[in-house]
Protein backbone atom coordinates (compact mmCIF):
# COMPACT_ATOMS: atom_id res chain seq x y z
CA UNK A 1 0.00 0.00 0.00
CA UNK A 2 1.30 3.29 -1.08
CA UNK A 3 1.18 5.61 1.95
CA UNK A 4 -0.04 8.71 -0.09
CA UNK A 5 -2.99 6.87 -0.98
CA UNK A 6 -4.09 6.05 2.98
CA UNK A 7 -6.67 8.93 3.87
CA UNK A 8 -4.88 10.90 6.59
CA UNK A 9 -1.87 9.66 6.24
CA UNK A 10 0.67 11.58 8.48
CA UNK A 11 -2.35 13.22 9.96
CA UNK A 12 -4.48 13.41 12.79
CA UNK A 13 -8.05 12.10 12.75
CA UNK A 14 -10.89 13.99 14.55
CA UNK A 15 -13.26 13.58 16.59
CA UNK A 16 -16.87 14.65 14.71
CA UNK A 17 -19.19 16.97 17.69
CA UNK A 18 -22.30 19.13 16.97
CA UNK A 19 -20.87 19.41 13.00
CA UNK A 20 -17.47 20.19 13.50
CA UNK A 21 -14.21 18.36 13.47
CA UNK A 22 -12.77 18.86 16.92
CA UNK A 23 -8.68 17.83 17.80
CA UNK A 24 -7.75 17.50 21.59
CA UNK A 25 -4.68 17.86 23.90
CA UNK A 26 -4.49 13.47 23.85
CA UNK A 27 -3.52 11.77 20.72
CA UNK A 28 -2.59 7.95 20.28
CA UNK A 29 -0.75 6.91 17.56
CA UNK A 30 -2.84 4.39 15.26
CA UNK A 31 -0.67 1.56 13.96
CA UNK A 32 -0.75 -0.61 10.82
CA UNK A 33 -0.56 -4.68 12.12
CA UNK A 34 1.17 -5.44 8.73
CA UNK A 35 4.64 -3.83 9.32
CA UNK A 36 4.08 -1.75 12.65
CA UNK A 37 4.52 1.64 11.30
CA UNK A 38 2.60 4.56 12.73
CA UNK A 39 -0.43 5.54 10.33
CA UNK A 40 -1.72 8.41 11.56
CA UNK A 41 -2.26 9.87 14.87
CA UNK A 42 -5.92 9.85 17.11
CA UNK A 43 -7.54 12.78 19.02
CA UNK A 44 -8.65 11.08 21.93
CA UNK A 45 -11.99 12.55 23.43
CA UNK A 46 -11.79 13.21 27.06
CA UNK A 47 -14.94 13.97 29.13
CA UNK A 48 -14.88 17.23 27.94
CA UNK A 49 -15.93 16.41 24.47
CA UNK A 50 -17.99 13.64 25.16
CA UNK A 51 -19.92 15.97 26.83
CA UNK A 52 -20.17 18.49 24.45
CA UNK A 53 -21.39 14.93 22.18
CA UNK A 54 -24.13 14.48 24.30
CA UNK A 55 -25.22 18.54 24.22
CA UNK A 56 -24.77 18.50 20.31
CA UNK A 57 -26.89 15.16 19.88
CA UNK A 58 -29.86 16.20 22.68
CA UNK A 59 -29.93 19.79 20.64
CA UNK A 60 -30.40 17.85 17.30
CA UNK A 61 -32.76 15.12 18.32
CA UNK A 62 -35.94 16.58 18.20
CA UNK A 63 -36.28 17.99 14.33
CA UNK A 64 -33.76 14.78 13.57
CA UNK A 65 -36.73 12.72 14.92
CA UNK A 66 -39.62 15.25 13.52
CA UNK A 67 -37.79 15.53 10.32
CA UNK A 68 -40.33 13.75 7.43
CA UNK A 69 -39.50 10.16 7.44
CA UNK A 70 -38.87 10.58 3.20
CA UNK A 71 -36.58 13.54 3.70
CA UNK A 72 -34.60 10.97 6.79
CA UNK A 73 -34.48 8.11 4.42
CA UNK A 74 -32.95 10.15 1.13
CA UNK A 75 -30.51 11.43 3.55
CA UNK A 76 -29.57 7.96 4.53
CA UNK A 77 -29.36 6.96 1.07
CA UNK A 78 -26.99 9.91 0.16
CA UNK A 79 -24.62 8.94 3.25
CA UNK A 80 -24.62 5.28 1.70
CA UNK A 81 -24.16 7.53 -1.86
CA UNK A 82 -21.36 9.20 0.22
CA UNK A 83 -19.52 5.93 1.15
CA UNK A 84 -19.53 4.35 -2.56
CA UNK A 85 -18.29 7.70 -4.02
CA UNK A 86 -14.92 7.66 -1.57
CA UNK A 87 -15.28 3.48 -2.30
CA UNK A 88 -11.54 3.88 -2.54
CA UNK A 89 -10.56 5.85 0.09
CA UNK A 90 -13.01 3.49 2.95
CA UNK A 91 -11.05 0.71 1.30
CA UNK A 92 -7.48 2.09 2.02
CA UNK A 93 -8.04 3.02 5.41
CA UNK A 94 -9.41 -0.22 6.74
CA UNK A 95 -6.61 -1.82 5.00
CA UNK A 96 -4.41 0.40 6.77
CA UNK A 97 -6.15 0.11 10.18
CA UNK A 98 -6.84 -3.95 10.35
CA UNK A 99 -4.09 -5.07 7.45
CA UNK A 100 -7.18 -7.31 6.18
CA UNK A 101 -6.63 -8.38 1.87
CA UNK A 102 -8.05 -5.69 -0.46
CA UNK A 103 -10.35 -8.59 -1.66
CA UNK A 104 -12.23 -9.10 1.56
CA UNK A 105 -12.18 -5.08 2.21
CA UNK A 106 -13.89 -4.30 -1.37
CA UNK A 107 -16.03 -6.96 -0.86
CA UNK A 108 -17.30 -7.33 2.15
CA UNK A 109 -16.38 -4.37 4.42
CA UNK A 110 -16.86 -1.50 2.83
CA UNK A 111 -19.75 -2.70 0.50
CA UNK A 112 -21.72 -3.64 3.80
CA UNK A 113 -20.92 -0.35 5.00
CA UNK A 114 -22.68 1.43 2.46
CA UNK A 115 -25.94 -1.59 1.96
CA UNK A 116 -26.70 -0.96 6.10
CA UNK A 117 -27.75 2.49 5.07
CA UNK A 118 -29.60 1.37 2.34
CA UNK A 119 -31.32 -1.75 3.80
CA UNK A 120 -32.15 0.35 6.96
CA UNK A 121 -33.69 3.73 4.98
CA UNK A 122 -35.89 1.08 2.97
CA UNK A 123 -36.75 -0.80 5.95
CA UNK A 124 -37.74 1.64 7.84
CA UNK A 125 -40.51 2.88 5.50
CA UNK A 126 -42.78 -0.41 5.52
CA UNK A 127 -42.36 -0.69 9.65
CA UNK A 128 -46.20 -1.21 11.21
CA UNK A 129 -47.43 -0.85 14.45
CA UNK A 130 -49.98 -3.40 16.65
CA UNK A 131 -52.92 -2.86 16.75
CA UNK A 132 -56.09 -4.25 18.70
CA UNK A 133 -59.70 -4.09 19.02
CA UNK A 134 -60.13 -4.19 22.84
CA UNK A 135 -63.82 -5.31 23.60
CA UNK A 136 -65.85 -3.31 26.64
CA UNK A 137 -68.43 -3.88 29.03
CA UNK A 138 -70.16 -1.10 27.34
CA UNK A 139 -69.96 -2.89 23.97
CA UNK A 140 -68.80 0.37 22.25
CA UNK A 141 -64.97 -1.09 23.10
CA UNK A 142 -61.43 0.65 22.57
CA UNK A 143 -58.89 1.07 19.88
CA UNK A 144 -55.39 0.32 21.05
CA UNK A 145 -52.41 0.95 19.38
CA UNK A 146 -48.64 1.75 19.32
CA UNK A 147 -46.61 5.02 17.96
CA UNK A 148 -42.89 4.25 18.16
CA UNK A 149 -40.69 6.95 18.86
CA UNK A 150 -36.82 6.82 19.21
CA UNK A 151 -35.15 6.23 22.08
CA UNK A 152 -32.99 9.79 22.03
CA UNK A 153 -29.08 9.70 22.20
CA UNK A 154 -27.76 6.66 21.56
CA UNK A 155 -24.19 5.58 22.09
CA UNK A 156 -23.16 2.85 19.63
CA UNK A 157 -19.33 1.46 20.81
CA UNK A 158 -17.84 -1.08 17.96
CA UNK A 159 -14.83 -3.62 17.52
CA UNK A 160 -12.18 -3.20 15.48
CA UNK A 161 -12.78 -6.77 13.71
CA UNK A 162 -15.39 -5.24 10.90
CA UNK A 163 -14.83 -2.00 12.13
CA UNK A 164 -17.36 -0.11 9.33
CA UNK A 165 -19.64 -3.00 8.93
CA UNK A 166 -20.22 -3.23 12.38
CA UNK A 167 -20.45 0.19 13.40
CA UNK A 168 -22.97 1.00 10.18
CA UNK A 169 -24.59 -1.76 11.21
CA UNK A 170 -26.02 -0.17 14.20
CA UNK A 171 -25.69 3.67 12.96
CA UNK A 172 -27.80 2.65 10.60
CA UNK A 173 -30.84 1.71 12.43
CA UNK A 174 -30.79 4.11 14.98
CA UNK A 175 -30.76 6.81 12.84
CA UNK A 176 -33.49 5.50 10.32
CA UNK A 177 -35.32 5.14 13.47
CA UNK A 178 -35.03 9.17 14.18
CA UNK A 179 -32.19 8.79 16.59
CA UNK A 180 -28.86 10.98 17.51
CA UNK A 181 -26.08 9.03 17.59
CA UNK A 182 -22.71 9.13 19.27
CA UNK A 183 -20.33 6.95 17.72
CA UNK A 184 -17.12 5.37 19.34
CA UNK A 185 -15.17 3.16 16.88
CA UNK A 186 -12.18 0.91 18.87
CA UNK A 187 -9.21 2.72 19.57
CA UNK A 188 -7.47 0.14 17.18
CA UNK A 189 -9.36 1.21 14.38
CA UNK A 190 -10.43 4.84 14.24
CA UNK A 191 -10.09 5.84 10.69
CA UNK A 192 -13.17 4.05 8.63
CA UNK A 193 -15.18 5.85 11.25
CA UNK A 194 -13.88 9.05 10.76
CA UNK A 195 -14.31 8.51 6.78
CA UNK A 196 -17.97 8.18 7.84
CA UNK A 197 -17.78 11.71 9.63
CA UNK A 198 -16.82 13.37 6.70
CA UNK A 199 -19.23 11.58 4.70
CA UNK A 200 -22.21 12.44 6.72
CA UNK A 201 -21.16 16.09 6.65
CA UNK A 202 -20.81 16.19 2.91
CA UNK A 203 -24.38 14.67 2.58
CA UNK A 204 -25.54 17.43 4.54
CA UNK A 205 -27.03 15.16 7.96
CA UNK A 206 -27.28 18.28 10.35
CA UNK A 207 -24.94 18.96 12.80
CA UNK A 208 -25.33 16.86 15.84
CA UNK A 209 -27.55 13.83 14.40
CA UNK A 210 -24.25 12.03 14.13
CA UNK A 211 -21.09 12.37 16.31
CA UNK A 212 -17.95 10.89 16.93
CA UNK A 213 -15.78 10.43 19.46
CA UNK A 214 -12.40 8.36 19.81
CA UNK A 215 -10.99 6.92 22.55
CA UNK A 216 -10.01 3.65 24.63
CA UNK A 217 -13.04 1.76 26.98
CA UNK A 218 -11.82 1.95 30.66
CA UNK A 219 -11.99 5.51 31.74
CA UNK A 220 -11.82 7.06 28.00
CA UNK A 221 -14.27 7.68 25.63
CA UNK A 222 -16.03 4.10 26.13
CA UNK A 223 -16.74 4.67 29.55
CA UNK A 224 -17.49 8.37 29.88
CA UNK A 225 -19.89 7.47 27.46
CA UNK A 226 -21.63 4.45 29.17
CA UNK A 227 -22.38 6.10 32.36
CA UNK A 228 -23.25 9.44 30.89
CA UNK A 229 -26.54 10.61 32.32
CA UNK A 230 -27.03 12.19 28.89
CA UNK A 231 -27.18 9.12 26.86
CA UNK A 232 -30.39 7.41 26.61
CA UNK A 233 -29.32 3.38 24.77
CA UNK A 234 -25.97 1.78 24.51
CA UNK A 235 -25.96 -1.00 21.52
CA UNK A 236 -22.50 -2.63 21.37
CA UNK A 237 -20.48 -5.04 19.82
CA UNK A 238 -17.49 -6.78 21.31
CA UNK A 239 -16.20 -8.78 23.84
CA UNK A 240 -18.52 -10.63 26.14
CA UNK A 241 -16.14 -9.53 29.39
CA UNK A 242 -16.99 -6.04 28.30
CA UNK A 243 -20.30 -6.42 27.90
CA UNK A 244 -20.52 -7.24 31.58
CA UNK A 245 -18.41 -4.06 32.65
CA UNK A 246 -21.03 -1.80 30.00
CA UNK A 247 -24.21 -3.31 31.93
CA UNK A 248 -22.68 -2.23 35.15
CA UNK A 249 -22.51 1.21 33.84
CA UNK A 250 -25.34 1.38 32.60
CA UNK A 251 -27.25 0.42 35.63
CA UNK A 252 -27.24 3.21 37.18
CA UNK A 253 -29.27 4.97 34.52
CA UNK A 254 -31.33 1.68 33.84
CA UNK A 255 -30.63 2.55 29.79
CA UNK A 256 -31.28 -0.08 26.89
CA UNK A 257 -28.79 -2.11 26.22
CA UNK A 258 -28.53 -4.28 22.98
CA UNK A 259 -25.15 -6.61 22.88
CA UNK A 260 -23.72 -8.60 20.26
CA UNK A 261 -20.79 -10.69 21.83
CA UNK A 262 -18.38 -13.34 21.55
CA UNK A 263 -18.63 -16.34 20.57
CA UNK A 264 -17.08 -19.91 20.53
CA UNK A 265 -18.70 -21.34 17.67
CA UNK A 266 -18.93 -24.88 16.91
CA UNK A 267 -19.49 -27.13 13.12
CA UNK A 268 -20.70 -30.36 13.24
CA UNK A 269 -19.35 -32.30 10.06
CA UNK A 270 -22.05 -35.49 9.91
CA UNK A 271 -20.52 -38.46 7.72
CA UNK A 272 -23.50 -37.58 4.95
CA UNK A 273 -22.39 -34.18 3.92
CA UNK A 274 -20.98 -32.83 0.62
CA UNK A 275 -17.56 -33.40 1.71
CA UNK A 276 -15.71 -30.51 -0.22
CA UNK A 277 -18.35 -28.58 0.36
CA UNK A 278 -17.99 -29.00 4.02
CA UNK A 279 -14.39 -28.20 3.89
CA UNK A 280 -13.99 -25.71 2.02
CA UNK A 281 -16.89 -23.80 3.98
CA UNK A 282 -15.51 -24.87 7.46
CA UNK A 283 -11.93 -24.02 6.37
CA UNK A 284 -13.68 -20.67 5.18
CA UNK A 285 -15.50 -20.31 8.76
CA UNK A 286 -12.25 -20.65 11.12
CA UNK A 287 -9.85 -18.75 8.60
CA UNK A 288 -11.88 -15.80 7.39
CA UNK A 289 -10.49 -12.26 8.53
CA UNK A 290 -7.52 -14.45 10.38
CA UNK A 291 -10.37 -15.41 12.43
CA UNK A 292 -11.06 -12.53 14.05
CA UNK A 293 -15.23 -12.68 13.00
CA UNK A 294 -17.41 -12.92 16.17
CA UNK A 295 -19.31 -16.06 13.95
CA UNK A 296 -15.72 -17.93 12.95
CA UNK A 297 -15.91 -21.95 13.82
CA UNK A 298 -13.23 -22.45 16.52
CA UNK A 299 -14.55 -26.30 17.57
CA UNK A 300 -15.31 -28.59 14.84
CA UNK A 301 -16.98 -31.68 15.18
CA UNK A 302 -16.39 -34.56 12.62
CA UNK A 303 -18.06 -37.92 12.35
CA UNK A 304 -15.59 -40.45 13.54
CA UNK A 305 -16.13 -42.53 10.28
CA UNK A 306 -14.83 -39.04 7.71
CA UNK A 307 -12.34 -37.55 10.83
CA UNK A 308 -8.94 -38.54 9.45
CA UNK A 309 -9.76 -37.73 5.92
CA UNK A 310 -11.45 -34.72 6.85
CA UNK A 311 -8.52 -33.75 9.36
CA UNK A 312 -6.28 -34.20 6.10
CA UNK A 313 -8.13 -31.63 4.38
CA UNK A 314 -8.55 -28.68 6.66
CA UNK A 315 -4.86 -29.63 6.83
CA UNK A 316 -4.07 -28.90 3.04
CA UNK A 317 -6.52 -25.72 3.34
CA UNK A 318 -4.61 -24.07 6.38
CA UNK A 319 -1.35 -24.62 4.42
CA UNK A 320 -2.62 -23.14 1.34
CA UNK A 321 -3.58 -20.15 2.85
CA UNK A 322 -1.62 -17.42 1.77
CA UNK A 323 -0.37 -15.03 4.64
CA UNK A 324 0.87 -11.53 3.11
CA UNK A 325 0.55 -8.36 1.97
CA UNK A 326 -3.06 -6.71 1.80
CA UNK A 327 -2.69 -5.12 -1.41
CA UNK A 328 -1.86 -8.42 -3.09
CA UNK A 329 -4.79 -10.13 -5.23
CA UNK A 330 -3.47 -13.14 -4.19
CA UNK A 331 -3.34 -12.64 0.06
CA UNK A 332 -6.15 -14.11 1.65
CA UNK A 333 -5.13 -13.24 5.38
CA UNK A 334 -3.40 -10.48 6.74
CA UNK A 335 -2.31 -9.98 10.01
CA UNK A 336 -3.85 -10.35 13.62
CA UNK A 337 -5.03 -6.17 14.56
CA UNK A 338 -2.07 -6.02 17.02
CA UNK A 339 0.81 -7.25 18.69
CA UNK A 340 -1.10 -7.23 22.15
CA UNK A 341 -4.01 -9.47 20.55
CA UNK A 342 -1.25 -11.81 18.83
CA UNK A 343 0.75 -12.43 22.38
CA UNK A 344 -3.39 -13.42 23.54
CA UNK A 345 -3.64 -15.96 20.26
CA UNK A 346 -0.55 -17.06 20.84
CA UNK A 347 -0.49 -17.79 24.30
CA UNK A 348 -3.54 -20.07 23.68
CA UNK A 349 -1.65 -21.92 20.99
CA UNK A 350 1.29 -22.46 23.68
CA UNK A 351 -1.93 -23.32 26.57
CA UNK A 352 -2.85 -26.14 23.73
CA UNK A 353 0.37 -27.76 23.32
CA UNK A 354 1.31 -27.31 26.81
CA UNK A 355 -2.29 -29.34 27.10
CA UNK A 356 -0.95 -32.13 25.08
CA UNK A 357 -2.95 -30.88 21.40
CA UNK A 358 -1.82 -32.06 18.40
CA UNK A 359 -0.63 -29.39 16.50
CA UNK A 360 -1.72 -30.78 12.86
CA UNK A 361 -0.37 -27.51 11.22
CA UNK A 362 0.82 -23.86 12.07
CA UNK A 363 1.15 -22.75 16.01
CA UNK A 364 3.80 -20.54 15.27
CA UNK A 365 4.72 -16.91 14.27
CA UNK A 366 5.37 -16.79 10.03
CA UNK A 367 8.67 -15.29 8.58
CA UNK A 368 9.09 -13.66 5.85
CA UNK A 369 12.36 -11.90 5.78
CA UNK A 370 10.72 -8.47 5.04
CA UNK A 371 8.97 -5.90 6.72
CA UNK A 372 6.06 -7.85 7.64
CA UNK A 373 8.28 -9.45 10.25
CA UNK A 374 7.12 -6.13 12.14
CA UNK A 375 3.86 -6.82 11.99
CA UNK A 376 0.71 -9.05 13.93
CA UNK A 377 1.10 -12.14 11.55
CA UNK A 378 0.02 -15.62 12.99
CA UNK A 379 0.15 -18.89 11.28
CA UNK A 380 -3.67 -20.75 10.52
CA UNK A 381 -3.67 -23.33 13.06
CA UNK A 382 -5.68 -26.65 14.02
CA UNK A 383 -5.30 -28.59 16.85
CA UNK A 384 -6.46 -31.93 17.75
CA UNK A 385 -6.43 -33.93 20.51
CA UNK A 386 -7.60 -32.31 23.20
CA UNK A 387 -10.35 -32.79 25.63
CA UNK A 388 -13.25 -30.68 25.98
CA UNK A 389 -11.93 -29.09 28.87
CA UNK A 390 -9.25 -28.21 27.16
CA UNK A 391 -8.88 -23.99 27.80
CA UNK A 392 -8.40 -23.71 23.68
CA UNK A 393 -11.89 -25.69 23.32
CA UNK A 394 -13.80 -23.23 26.02
CA UNK A 395 -12.72 -19.73 25.66
CA UNK A 396 -12.45 -17.34 22.84
CA UNK A 397 -9.55 -17.29 21.13
CA UNK A 398 -10.45 -15.06 17.99
CA UNK A 399 -7.83 -15.94 15.67
CA UNK A 400 -7.25 -18.21 12.84
CA UNK A 401 -7.36 -21.55 14.88
CA UNK A 402 -9.67 -24.35 15.46
CA UNK A 403 -9.72 -27.69 17.04
CA UNK A 404 -11.48 -30.64 15.75
CA UNK A 405 -12.80 -33.66 17.75
CA UNK A 406 -14.51 -36.92 16.60
CA UNK A 407 -18.35 -37.91 17.89
CA UNK A 408 -20.07 -41.09 17.42
CA UNK A 409 -23.19 -40.20 16.88
CA UNK A 410 -25.97 -37.80 16.24
CA UNK A 411 -26.83 -36.97 20.15
CA UNK A 412 -23.09 -36.38 21.22
CA UNK A 413 -22.57 -34.07 18.46
CA UNK A 414 -25.13 -32.47 19.67
CA UNK A 415 -24.58 -32.01 23.22
CA UNK A 416 -20.89 -31.23 22.30
CA UNK A 417 -21.59 -28.35 20.42
CA UNK A 418 -24.12 -27.14 23.18
CA UNK A 419 -21.71 -27.72 25.87
CA UNK A 420 -20.53 -24.36 25.87
CA UNK A 421 -20.68 -20.73 27.79
CA UNK A 422 -21.01 -18.60 24.82
CA UNK A 423 -24.22 -19.20 22.01
CA UNK A 424 -23.55 -16.60 19.27
CA UNK A 425 -23.71 -19.29 16.17
CA UNK A 426 -23.13 -22.76 14.78
CA UNK A 427 -22.98 -24.50 11.23
CA UNK A 428 -24.57 -27.84 10.79
CA UNK A 429 -22.99 -29.79 7.41
CA UNK A 430 -25.20 -32.63 6.03
CA UNK A 431 -27.27 -33.49 2.92
CA UNK A 432 -29.99 -34.86 5.09
CA UNK A 433 -32.84 -32.18 5.45
CA UNK A 434 -34.95 -33.93 7.78
CA UNK A 435 -31.58 -34.14 9.85
CA UNK A 436 -30.23 -30.79 9.15
CA UNK A 437 -33.77 -29.36 10.82
CA UNK A 438 -33.89 -31.81 13.85
CA UNK A 439 -30.35 -30.63 14.46
CA UNK A 440 -30.19 -27.22 13.90
CA UNK A 441 -33.32 -26.47 16.01
CA UNK A 442 -31.53 -28.18 18.68
CA UNK A 443 -28.57 -25.82 18.61
CA UNK A 444 -28.24 -23.46 21.43
CA UNK A 445 -27.56 -20.13 19.21
CA UNK A 446 -28.81 -17.26 17.88
CA UNK A 447 -27.80 -18.14 14.71
CA UNK A 448 -27.35 -21.73 13.10
CA UNK A 449 -26.01 -22.12 9.37
CA UNK A 450 -27.02 -25.12 7.26
CA UNK A 451 -24.65 -26.21 4.35
CA UNK A 452 -23.44 -22.43 4.74
CA UNK A 453 -21.72 -20.07 7.02
CA UNK A 454 -22.12 -16.27 7.18
CA UNK A 455 -24.62 -16.30 4.92
CA UNK A 456 -26.48 -12.69 5.88
CA UNK A 457 -29.84 -11.85 5.45
CA UNK A 458 -30.14 -8.22 6.71
CA UNK A 459 -34.05 -8.47 7.69
CA UNK A 460 -33.36 -11.97 10.05
CA UNK A 461 -32.84 -11.99 13.70
CA UNK A 462 -29.15 -11.49 14.22
CA UNK A 463 -27.47 -11.59 18.31
CA UNK A 464 -26.41 -14.49 20.53
CA UNK A 465 -27.52 -16.57 23.78
CA UNK A 466 -25.52 -17.55 27.13
CA UNK A 467 -22.59 -14.81 26.71
CA UNK A 468 -22.98 -14.47 23.80
CA UNK A 469 -24.94 -11.08 23.81
CA UNK A 470 -28.31 -10.16 24.79
CA UNK A 471 -31.60 -9.16 22.37
CA UNK A 472 -31.24 -9.05 18.36
CA UNK A 473 -30.97 -6.76 15.50
CA UNK A 474 -31.43 -7.00 11.96
CA UNK A 475 -34.59 -6.30 10.53
CA UNK A 476 -37.43 -4.97 12.38
CA UNK A 477 -35.35 -6.47 15.44
CA UNK A 478 -32.86 -3.30 14.99
CA UNK A 479 -35.68 -0.72 14.61
CA UNK A 480 -37.75 -2.45 17.39
CA UNK A 481 -34.73 -1.65 19.96
CA UNK A 482 -34.32 1.59 18.55
CA UNK A 483 -37.83 2.66 19.29
CA UNK A 484 -39.77 3.19 22.09
CA UNK A 485 -43.50 2.66 21.50
CA UNK A 486 -45.96 4.62 23.39
CA UNK A 487 -49.23 2.64 23.30
CA UNK A 488 -52.72 4.95 22.78
CA UNK A 489 -55.69 3.22 24.18
CA UNK A 490 -59.28 5.29 22.54
CA UNK A 491 -62.36 4.62 24.12
CA UNK A 492 -64.49 4.24 21.31
P1 LIG B 1 -13.66 -5.04 23.10
O1 LIG B 1 -14.79 -5.44 23.96
O2 LIG B 1 -12.30 -5.02 23.66
O3 LIG B 1 -13.88 -3.55 22.53
C1 LIG B 1 -15.03 -3.20 21.79
C2 LIG B 1 -15.29 -1.71 21.96
O4 LIG B 1 -15.62 -1.46 23.32
C3 LIG B 1 -14.10 -0.82 21.65
O5 LIG B 1 -14.57 0.35 21.01
C4 LIG B 1 -13.55 -0.50 23.03
O6 LIG B 1 -12.82 0.71 23.08
C5 LIG B 1 -14.82 -0.41 23.83
N1 LIG B 1 -14.66 -0.64 25.27
C6 LIG B 1 -13.77 -1.45 25.89
N2 LIG B 1 -13.96 -1.38 27.24
C7 LIG B 1 -15.00 -0.54 27.45
C8 LIG B 1 -15.67 -0.06 28.62
N3 LIG B 1 -15.31 -0.46 29.84
N4 LIG B 1 -16.69 0.80 28.47
C9 LIG B 1 -17.09 1.20 27.24
N5 LIG B 1 -16.47 0.80 26.09
C10 LIG B 1 -15.46 -0.06 26.20
O7 LIG B 1 -13.78 -5.97 21.80
P2 LIG B 1 -12.76 -6.04 20.58
O8 LIG B 1 -11.50 -6.68 21.08
O9 LIG B 1 -12.72 -4.73 19.91
O10 LIG B 1 -13.53 -7.05 19.57
C11 LIG B 1 -13.40 -8.43 19.62
C12 LIG B 1 -14.51 -9.08 20.42
O11 LIG B 1 -15.76 -8.65 19.91
C13 LIG B 1 -14.55 -10.58 20.33
O12 LIG B 1 -14.88 -11.10 21.59
C14 LIG B 1 -15.67 -10.86 19.34
O13 LIG B 1 -16.27 -12.12 19.45
C15 LIG B 1 -16.61 -9.77 19.66
N6 LIG B 1 -17.49 -9.47 18.53
C16 LIG B 1 -18.80 -9.86 18.58
C17 LIG B 1 -19.64 -9.62 17.48
C18 LIG B 1 -21.09 -10.06 17.47
O14 LIG B 1 -21.80 -9.63 16.57
N7 LIG B 1 -21.53 -10.88 18.39
C19 LIG B 1 -19.14 -8.97 16.38
C20 LIG B 1 -17.80 -8.59 16.37
C21 LIG B 1 -16.98 -8.84 17.46
O1 LIG C 1 -23.00 -9.25 9.27
C1 LIG C 1 -23.48 -8.71 10.27
O2 LIG C 1 -24.51 -8.03 10.22
C2 LIG C 1 -22.81 -8.86 11.57
N1 LIG C 1 -23.43 -8.28 12.61
C3 LIG C 1 -21.65 -9.51 11.65
C4 LIG C 1 -20.92 -9.73 12.84
C5 LIG C 1 -19.65 -10.13 12.77
C6 LIG C 1 -18.84 -10.38 13.90
O3 LIG C 1 -17.62 -10.27 13.91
Amino acid sequence: MMNEKIPHAGGILKNYIGGEFLSSDLLFDNINPVDGTIINQVAEADQNLVDKAVVAARKALKSWANMPLSQRCALLHKVADGIEARFDDFVAAEMADTGKSFFQARTIDIPRGAANFRAFADMVKSQSTECFHTPTPDGQGALNYAVNKPLGVVAVIAPWNLPLLLMTWKLAPAMAAGNVVIAKPSEETPATATLLAEVMHESGVPAGVFNLVHGFGHQSAGSFLTEHKGVDAVTFTGESSTGSAIMRAAADGVKPLSFELGGKNAAVIFDDCDFDAAVEGTARSVFTNGGQVCMCTERVYVHRSIFERFVTAMKDKAEAINIGWPLDEDTDMGPLISHKHRNKVLSHYQGAIKQGAIIVTGGAIPKFGDARDNGAFVQPTIFTGLSEDANIVKQEVFGPVCHITPFDDEDEAIALANDSDYGLCAAVWTTNLTRAHRVAEQMEVGICWVNSWYLRDLRTPFGGVKLSGVGREGGVHSLSFYSEPTNICIKL
